[in-house]
């Protein structure tokens, strides 16, 4: 299998993209993809159909969400998981995260934004300039956010180059917080309704909500399959996390259907005892900031260590899909709203004060799971996961929770010092597991 990106460029160049950059780039990710994924041995049959997107991932799809716009849908790139997508799946159209995981635009990014900011801000920049992701390029407009400051700013640069529309998340969720976040949610709709030229349906947003709730339902029994069965893990770390930022681009009804397949795969592989990792596999949860794919190295250098991440708390991954929208008793545009603002505000990102129910949750999931460690991972210069790490550290400490804290960019410079660090923290584990089945405790 070879990444299928030649054969869409033509309509790469009529959207903009630099075509033969984005080919070169194109290829060697696909390449590393090959090298890290489908190498796996024991690997579900299901992660075949992610392969084959992975191929077409900068062809077929982004050809798919084109052929949307030709009939005036809506097609919305984002950086965030407040984005109300119900809205614009609802109307029929797109909406999907934008490329900002690597580290070969952050050079062309730093000639606008300063060098001490997080990586996922400056990837993503740098591959508006440099023209090279075809999803930022099908874009009717960028969905930016007020969650942290260089965001923010970044939003006024941005939309010098693509358009931008800016939602106000407030930091707080007092009433009067969650009464603005409505009315931003509000805004939101009518600024789509302004793009494609029309008002859009109550049934149109309960649609949305419905195909957005399903995705979210199957994404959740990946997660329970992952992390629930503390003798049998059916699928790698980084397969799961793969799925989570598939989440982001696939089609939602296409991808939904093949997650459940291969969900009744998984439960089918607990069910008959067939693990990726041998017993006593030492299980980690990973707390923080996301994941923007080809961000794989965490993960890889946990697996080659012989360690298992079964969750990953971040918004590539739980933070996303754990809430649904309640669609009971909704059926006027206002009761969606509200319940669109009531979903979201339940998402616990670090940029709230106070932000107590992200730590409840991680203990609780850590103990459901139970799981043997967590790795606190935050991108370099995101203040808000980087400072509440000190909250949630104590709160795991308190609990006699094992953690290790990593800061990292998108450059390969700290491979080795993370697999070192990795190894020593999986090392105490493994020692930690065996004291305590000698004592009889696990
Ligand atoms: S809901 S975590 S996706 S803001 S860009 S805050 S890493 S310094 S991505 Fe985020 Fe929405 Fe919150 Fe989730 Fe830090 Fe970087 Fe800012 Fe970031």
């Amino acid at each position: 299998m070879e990444s299928q990106v030649d054969n869409y460029k033509d309509l790469l160049s009529s959207i903009g993209v630099d075509v033969e950059k984005h080919s070169k780039m194109m290829k060697a990710g696909f390449q590393g993809y090959k090298e890290q994924f489908m190498s796996q041995e024991n690997r579900p049959k299901g992660m075949e159909y992610f392969d084959w997107f992975m191929s077409e991932i900068q062809g077929e799809r982004v050809a798919e969400i084109n052929r949307l716009r030709e009939q005036k849908k809506p097609a919305v790139g984002t950086f965030c998981i407040f984005v109300p997508e119900e809205i614009v799946v609802g109307a029929g159209g797109a909406c999907y995260g934008l490329c900002g995981g690597s580290q070969a635009t952050i050079a062309d990014a730093e000639s606008e934004l300063p060098r001490n900011i997080c990586p996922l801000i400056k990837s993503a920049h740098g591959f508006k300039l440099q023209r090279t992701c075809g999803y930022t390029q099908s874009s009717d407009f960028i969905y930016g956010e007020t969650t942290c400051e260089a965001k923010k700013k970044t939003w006024e640069i941005l939309d010098t180059h693509h358009p931008v529309h800016v939602m106000n998340i407030p930091h707080m969720k007092r009433e009067k917080d969650l009464k603005l976040w409505k009315e931003e949610i509000v805004d939101f709709k009518e600024h789509i309704e302004s793009v494609i030229e029309r008002k859009i349906s109550v049934d149109e947003i309960k649609k949305g909500i419905h195909i957005i709730n399903a995705k979210r339902n199957a994404m959740q029994r990946i997660d329970a399959l992952r992390g629930l069965n503390p003798d049998v893990v059916p699928i790698s770390g980084r397969d799961g996390l793969l799925i989570s930022q598939m989440s982001f681009l696939d089609d939602p009804t296409r991808f939904t259907q093949k997650v459940n397949e291969l969900a009744d795969e998984l439960e089918k592989r607990v069910a008959d005892g067939v693990s990726v990792v041998e017993k006593d596999t030492p299980r980690l949860m990973v707390l923080g900031t996301p994941f923007a794919p080809p961000n794989w190295k965490l993960h890889i250098s946990v697996e080659e260590s012989k360690g298992i991440i079964i969750n990953e708390e971040s918004c590539i991954g739980h933070r996303y899909y754990k809430d649904n929208v309640d669609l009971d008793e909704s059926d006027d545009e206002d009761s969606l709203m509200t319940k669109l603002m009531e979903r979201y505000s339940e998402v616990d990102c670090a940029c709230f004060t106070p932000n107590t129910p992200r730590i409840d949750k991680i203990l609780e999931m850590y103990k459901e799971r139970k799981a043997d460690g967590v790795i606190y991972y935050t991108l370099s210069f995101c203040h808000t996961y980087n400072v509440e790490a000190h909250l949630v550290t104590t709160a795991l400490e308190k609990e006699g929770i094992p953690c290790l804290v990593i800061e990292s960019d998108y450059s390969t410079e700290d491979v080795g010092q993370i697999k070192t660090r990795v190894e020593a923290f999986l090392e105490s584990l493994t020692f930690k597991k065996k004291a305590q089945k000698f004592k009889g405790l696990k």
